[in-house]
């Protein structure tokens, strides 16, 4: 597919991001730039070691072991499980335990995420979402991506497209993603590293989504897009309610990430993180 690449994110130190975009999350909700890279945020050789410690607690599976390969979770999406608020809450609760363990002897990978938001976050408290009773969502979510897996085009909003009003993290106006890569699928081109595309959603994007049609309507409307290429350690921040997709995973070599979503207003001093 042919498509253009006049977009490009930009790449840089957390000094780098502030000097260029003093509001470095409203330039990425008001299109300016498609995303913010930031390398080498966390030690590649503590990305390996941690892969090797999930699957000997059996959290990842050998892709030699299975036929039908399937995404694998750690953690607690509420994309999966808000339908039914208690059992989100007791699994959100159940992965705040195995994170307050599973990194011991290595640096804490969440830890590193939220501090990184918090620098590009100006005058806002980054937090983990939160009801007003005090009950916590999932911090963030390991997500293992094996031969043949990616998501479609698609948007991410609570707000708009979940419309999951029932929780306090539909409260905020703009919602975004950073993903930390933890492994790459092997080689390269369309292969597991996503694209970006300068397209917010809309009805008129939602009816090319329905018709799958959204590869034809973006080369039809000269609509930008950017590859984002990570490698482990690497750390990039994105606006979610931006049509984005990844591409499917080819190969033996699992594309494992470690994501959170994260929603904001101006007018609000919190931002809210989940997964
Ligand atoms: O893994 C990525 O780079 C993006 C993932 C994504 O779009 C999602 O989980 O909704
Ligand atoms: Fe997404």
């Amino acid at each position: 597919m042919k498509t253009l690449d006049t977009w490009p994110h930009f790449e840089g130190s957390i000094e780098d991001i502030c000097r260029a975009f003093p509001s470095p999350l409203a330039a990425l909700a008001q299109g300016k730039v498609p995303a913010l890279v930031l390398r080498n945020v966390y030690k590649p050789s503590h990305c390996s070691s941690l892969i090797e410690r999930f699957y000997e607690k059996g959290l990842l599976y050998n892709p030699h072991e299975l036929d039908h390969p399937h995404r694998v979770d750690i953690g607690t999406s509420f994309g999966t499980h808000r339908l039914d608020r208690e059992v989100f809450f007791s699994h959100s609760s159940q992965t705040s335990k195995l994170f307050s363990t599973l990194f011991e002897g290595y640096d804490d990978p969440i830890q590193a995420m939220y501090d990184t938001l918090t620098q590009l976050a100006t005058d806002k408290e980054v937090k983990t979402a939160r009801e007003p009773d005090g009950q916590l969502y999932g911090p963030a979510i390991f997500r293992a991506y094996y031969a043949g897996l990616g998501h479609g085009p698609h948007y991410d909003s609570v707000a708009k497209r979940t419309k999951a009003f029932d929780y306090q993290v539909s409260r905020f106006e703009h919602q975004f993603s950073g993903v930390l890569c933890f492994q790459n699928s092997e080689g390269t081109g369309e292969n597991g590293a996503p694209f970006l595309y300068n397209c917010p959603w809309d009805v008129a994007v939602q009816e090319q989504l329905n018709k799958e049609k959204f590869h034809q309507y973006i080369v039809r409307e000269q609509i930008e897009r950017v590859q984002i290429d990570l490698e482990p350690g690497d750390l990039y921040f994105f606006f979610s309610e931006n049509i984005h997709e990844v591409p499917p995973v080819i190969g033996e070599s699992p594309r494992i990430v470690l994501a959170i979503f994260f929603a904001m207003s101006l007018d609000d001093d919190e931002i809210y993180v989940w997964a």
